[in-house]
């Protein structure tokens, strides 16, 4: 049902759709006034709108999920379970699959939503051991992923760098069978480098504060993160949190979710590994030809390396030291320059990390797949990583941004531009409500063949030399006039200055601001290249798992194909993603970041405005003011109601669309609040839904109590 209603508020309007009068400031105001009193959910129709309270309310509770569960999605106060009820109850009822899109800035609240969301569907779906088992693997595998996936950075101190999407499955009785994770890009270059004031990914810090004495000894691992380059020198404990019993506690997640010792301990092996080659250090030598070459300046760590995954030192020394070029079938090895050494390393450990991270992902799909071929109901909760304007964006920040931009696309396509479509398919009156479609700017990134990954892709299979600079020259030349794109170049051509475009930049207009990208890295990122010498040498290591991460290595399968480009990648699964959300009926939760400082009851007002407009939050009110609350085909109209009327009751001969309008003139409903679409049946106002609900509730008691009377008669 699509419908709102006024709610049990005090504060403010709980559905924006009854604000009067609308305007962007009244808007805000009442988000400010229900934020100043704890309220942090808001309705939009079904969308909810939920601003970060930045502290812990006592909205969570067991008792609130009871109050939740099975509610009148419009009697009781705006809430995420509500929203979650609904999404259940339609999915369980109404056989319809359903996906939650949690969308907003970094640091809004979306993890914190979908683990509410989960953890709701969790508490109502169900009970008993085996469904119970499901449950608890399901809710454990967030905080497996998060140690691995989350990180502090300058936005949010749990930040998640990497895209998740969840499908949960269901019976026909609603009861949970298991699921199926889909990761998305994981930013690896924090594994090597972060910038001061954030922290390389959580698990490395869990596993040196958490892990027993025992546990570090045997990987050769000392406590003080100080000691590890990849940490950095400062003290990287975060207020608040307690990386020591996080690691107990995704110790615990991974018992429940299946994982033997074995497997847990492979995992914690290669992690080790990954920290220690930030501790390899080359040393600089210069061979009698004058070019330079490096070896191992301190062998410590390479051989602690190799004990932990049994390779022979020498295998692993060369690798990190010198390059095998294959040239007209004869091998030339040659030395590596310390840059040169130092960039294959650190390539290792990123790729390390990064296949070990989509092996985890796999592993806990394993445990969670469902195995019965039996139909099932679905509902995938989407938590991905938001938009991000930092003060240098690179690579990352452009998939990052590219992502956030299809979903808004999602939810102008499947919202705003839906529903005015709709009126106009079934030929209904309507005034259209411009909104800003942000198609142009998914082009001027997708495209397959003038779009910025295609053209990047382009430099980087292009033989011969090829730079950074030619990527943005070519970029600019082509996106000279583009509403959306700004560089250097278009700028000079416009006759603009502007100081901040300086270095080798490009600038994107997006829905939610303007980005200026740094193209240094680009190639290299999107390239994703490994030494073949270090993937073979990782391949030659006596450890299963970490053996398993590189098939490549194999000289028997070195395949001559280049693998895909890290964009061209990121955008198939986009498009994969994208593809799957289209096909269900879709929830939205938007959630907005207060302030800027993590800060309990503070309300910027200009931060939330520049998120109120680009959410696009005051079009979607419009949109939903200017419709009809509530449709329905003509059929199940006439089917549910039908005995409201003597003219319809037991049967109508007509057919449907004129059956019910017998029925609603009968039932003296006022014309202005009814639109007789082609197929459709569209009821202004909530009211009156609930009012011809009400009607039909008391209609079907008095038919039981009818048909119970005659059947004691009978007897
Ligand atoms: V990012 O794009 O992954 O960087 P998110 O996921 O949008 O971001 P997250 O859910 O991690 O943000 O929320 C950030 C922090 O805000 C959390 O760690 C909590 O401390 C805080 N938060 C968010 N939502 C709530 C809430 N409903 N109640 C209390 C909250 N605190
Ligand atoms: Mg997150």
């Amino acid at each position: 049902m699509e419908a709102n209603l006024p709610l049990l508020d005090t504060t403010g309007v709980g559905d924006l759709v009854l604000l009067d009068p609308l305007s962007e400031e009244s808007l805000l105001q009442n988000l400010k006034e229900r934020f100043g009193h704890q309220e942090i959910y808001t309705y939009i129709g079904n969308v909810v709108i939920s601003v970060n309270p930045y502290q812990p309310l006592p909205i969570y509770s067991p008792q609130t999920v009871e109050e939740y569960r099975n509610c009148n999605f419009f009697a009781v106060k705006p809430h995420i379970y509500a929203i979650a009820d609904d999404a259940y109850h339609s999915l369980r009822d109404r056989d319809k699959d359903q996906c939650i899109l949690i969308t907003g800035e970094s640091g809004a609240g979306k993890t914190e939503a979908s683990k509410q969301v989960m953890s709701y569907v969790a508490a109502v779906c169900g009970k008993g051991e085996e469904v119970n088992q499901v449950k608890e693997q399901l809710l454990q595998s967030n905080p497996v992923l998060e140690a691995f996936g989350n990180a502090k950075t300058i936005r949010n101190d749990n930040s998640s760098r990497f895209g998740k999407y969840m499908d949960v499955e269901f019976d026909f009785k609603g009861e949970p069978l298991g699921g199926v994770i889909s990761n998305y890009l994981l930013e690896k270059s924090r594994v090597v480098r972060h910038v001061k004031g954030e922290r390389n990914f959580h698990i490395f810090y869990q596993l040196l504060a958490g892990g027993s004495d025992q546990l570090l000894r045997e990987l050769k691992l000392e406590r003080d993160c100080r000691r590890y380059g990849y940490l950095g020198q400062e003290d990287r404990s975060l207020p608040g949190v307690d990386d020591a019993a996080n690691f107990r506690a995704i110790q615990e997640a991974m018992k429940v979710i299946g994982f033997s010792p074995a497997e847990v301990r492979a995992l914690l092996e290669v992690t080790a590994v990954v920290l220690k080659l930030g501790n390899v250090q080359l040393d600089s030598q210069f061979q009698a030809s004058g070019m330079e070459s490096s070896s191992i300046q301190d062998t410590r760590a390479v051989r602690e390396i190799c004990e932990l995954i049994r390779l022979p030192e020498h295998v692993l020394e060369q690798a990190l030291c010198s390059r095998t070029v294959e040239a007209k079938q004869e091998k030339v090895v040659t030395a590596l320059s310390v840059a040169q050494g130092c960039y294959g390393r650190d390539a290792l450990a990123k790729n390390i990390y990064n296949r070990l991270f989509n092996w985890l992902v796999t592993r806990i799909n394993e445990s969670i797949k469902v195995d019965s071929s039996e139909r099932r109901k679905v509902m995938g909760v989407l938590d991905i990583y938001g938009f991000e304007i930092f003060q240098k964006n690179s690579f990352e920040q452009f998939v990052i941004n590219y992502c956030n931009e299809k979903l808004q696309q999602a939810f102008i396509l499947l919202t705003l531009k839906e529903e005015q479509e709709e009126y106009v398919r079934e030929g209904i009156q309507w005034t259209p409500v411009d909104f800003f479609d942000n198609s142009i700017i998914c082009s001027l990134i997708e495209d397959s063949k003038v779009g910025i990954l295609a053209m990047l892709d382009e430099e980087c299979l292009r033989p011969g030399l090829v730079t950074e600079e030619t990527f943005l020259a070519k970029l600019s030349q082509v996106f000279a006039s583009h509403k959306h794109y700004e560089s250097r170049a278009t700028q000079n051509a416009r006759h603009v200055t502007d100081a901040s475009l300086a270095g080798p930049c490009f600038r994107v207009h997006h829905y939610a601001g303007k980005v200026t990208y740094n193209v240094s890295g680009f190639v290299e990122k999107n390239n994703d290249l490994l030494f073949r010498d270090l993937s073979q040498a990782m391949w030659k290591a006596q450890h299963e798992l970490l053996r398993s991460l590189f098939p490549e290595g194999d000289p028997q399968k070195t395949s001559l194909r280049r693998p895909p480009t890290a964009g061209s990648q990121f955008k198939a699964s986009v498009a994969t993603l994208m593809k799957n959300l289209y096909s269900k009926n879709p929830n939205y939760i938007r959630c907005i970041k207060p302030n800027d400082n993590k800060e309990p009851g503070v309300f910027t007002d200009g931060l939330v405005q520049m998120q109120v407009r680009y959410l696009g939050l005051l079009e979607n009110v419009r949109v939903r003011r200017a419709g009809y609350a509530y449709r329905q085909g003509y059929e199940p109209c006439l089917e549910r109601y039908k005995m409201l009327c003597k003219q319809t009751w037991p049967k109508w001969k007509g057919g449907a669309r004129d059956g019910v309008q017998a029925l609603l003139t009968d039932l003296r409903i006022p014309p202005g609040e009814l639109a007789y679409g082609h197929t459709k049946i569209f009821i202004r106002t909530p009211r009156t839904l609930f009012d011809l609900e009400d009607r039909r509730r008391l209609r079907v008691a008095q038919l039981a109590s009818l048909i119970q009377a005659t059947y004691r008669g009978w007897k």
